[in-house]
């Protein structure tokens, strides 16, 4: 018994860090408009499941985590609290599906463009990612709050 939580004790802090984020992108805002929507892709390595509590960006006043539904034709978002990104496995934020919801950005966003992202997860911690801007004709949906 002594001898395995001694190898727990060893394990663990190598557990932390195996959150990765690939592909950070968002569309260009439309003209007036202060909201934006971020996708990406969130990879966990690790063995056990871990969840994104908070996003933050020093660009707009706050990020929000939103999932999409479909009513019928129209789609529908709301706030949830977290994600859960799945051990070895990956929660992808796209276009029609969850996204993080910029909100009141204190600049319009411009094709070419970048804007960083702390990402706040509760096992691997702080995870720094990087939107780049899309123009706004980029593939998807137009996003309307
Ligand atoms: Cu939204």
């Amino acid at each position: 018994m002594r001898l395995l939580l001694l190898l727990l004790a060893l394990v663990a802090p190598v557990a932390l860090g195996q959150v990765t984020v690939d592909a950070a992108w968002a569309r260009a805002t439309a003209p007036g408009s202060k909201v934006a929507a971020g996708y990406m892709t969130i990879r966990n390595a690790g063995a056990a499941p871990d969840r994104l509590m908070a996003a933050s960006t020093p660009a707009a006043s706050r990020v929000e985590m939103h999932v999409t539904s479909k009513d019928g034709d129209i789609a529908r978002m709301r706030e949830v609290r977290n994600y859960t990104v799945p051990a070895r496995g990956a929660f992808e934020l796209k276009p029609n599906g969850p996204h993080l919801m910029i909100v009141n950005l204190k600049a319009p966003l411009t094709a070419g463009g970048k804007l960083p992202l702390t990402l706040k997860f509760e096992k691997a911690g702080e995870v720094k990612a990087e939107l780049q801007v899309r123009p706004l004709t980029a593939a998807g949906p137009a996003h309307n709050h």
